[in-house]
């Protein structure tokens, strides 16, 4: 297959982000048939093929430019950049877009007994971590001195092995700290899934594919909380109405056939549309109210 006419997507192979990038790609339109090996999907409907890897070789991959394009937690980019960066390197990865999963934040923790005035209670101890560079960088803005033990896993275990006095890793619902026995005391990265791409400059036709599916991860984002909202109502209920409807731009209204005082109104509201929200529209002076959603946008 020719290199300049099919786009190239590292994602992770299989992890937390694994379900949520295919779920992105799908709602973008994109239909996969993966091979028997399983190391690259071919993109069957579009000019993109995915190529399944670990997390932690993305970053590496997209600037290297033997990926176009890469979906990847924005810890293990900081990470792979700081990480350059204390080599004299400079990363050559460009973030596109910040997308809504792989949510998560880089954290210090301490054991439950332990005392916590503030970030000069760190000095002198041991933090574990698999996110050497990023807790170099925290301590050395903060101008703090202490000795980084790096892990490649298990790292919530470290104080109760005697291999640390405290830990940095990554938590999302905190229910891992709490089981082992550690409160977190300060956040140093809040993390998110990104969408990067190669420092290259591509065929043009590569070029026109990437725009294509930006404005499609935007619609698919917008889509997310968005609902299609139509009701009946008084024309005098209108400026009340317009007010109530979340999130949204210029509704269209439509007049009702054998009803001259009474509009159908329609818009796309850009929030969820709640209980109490109908209600109020109600109470002032609607009817008829139905909340769709939104399958597909796109501006
Ligand atoms: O094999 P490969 O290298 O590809 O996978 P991996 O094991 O390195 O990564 P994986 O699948 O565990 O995580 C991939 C990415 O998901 C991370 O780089 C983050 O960007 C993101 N992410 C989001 C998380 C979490 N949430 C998370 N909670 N990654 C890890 N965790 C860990 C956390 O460290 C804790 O130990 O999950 C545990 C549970 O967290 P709590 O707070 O919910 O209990
Ligand atoms: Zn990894």
């Amino acid at each position: 297959m020719d290199k300049d006419s099919r786009l190239k997507l590292a994602i992770q192979k299989s992890g937390r982000l694994t379900d949520h990038s295919l779920d992105l790609l799908g709602r973008c339109g994109l239909k996969l048939s993966r091979g028997k090996d399983q190391l690259m999907a071919f993109g069957e409907n579009l000019p993109l093929d995915v190529l399944f890897v670990r997390d932690d070789d993305i970053p590496d991959l997209v600037q290297e430019d033997v990926s176009d394009l890469g979906l990847v937690g924005l810890n293990v980019l900081e990470e792979r950049r700081l990480e350059m960066a204390a080599r004299g390197a400079t990363a050559r990865f460009e973030v596109l877009r910040p997308l809504d999963f792989g949510h998560c934040r880089l954290s210090l923790a301490v054991p439950e007994g332990m005392a916590w005035k503030d970030l000069s209670s760190i000095a002198g101890l041991r933090i574990a971590t698999t996110y050497p560079a990023l807790l170099a960088s925290f301590l050395k803005q903060n101008g703090i001195t202490a000795e980084i033990v790096t892990l490649s896993g298990a790292v919530e275990i470290a104080p109760r092995l005697g291999r640390a006095d405290m830990i940095c890793d990554l938590v999302s619902s905190g229910s891992t700290l709490q089981a082992n026995h550690l409160r977190e005391v300060h956040t140093i990265l809040k993390s998110q899934v990104v969408l990067i791409r190669t420092p290259v400059k591509l065929p043009e036709f590569k070029e026109s594919w990437i725009s294509r599916l930006l404005l499609r991860i935007d619609g698919v984002e917008q889509v997310k909380e968005s609902k299609y909202i139509m009701l009946h109502a008084p024309r005098s209920a209108l400026p009340r109405i317009r007010e109530l409807l979340p999130g949204s731009e210029s509704p269209t209204i439509i007049p009702l056939e054998g009803s001259p005082d009474k509009v159908a109104v329609h818009a796309v509201c850009r929030e969820n549309v709640f209980w109490e929200t109908l209600e109020s529209l109600k109470a002032a002076g609607a009817s008829a109210l139905l909340v769709l959603p939104v399958e597909k946008m796109l501006n």
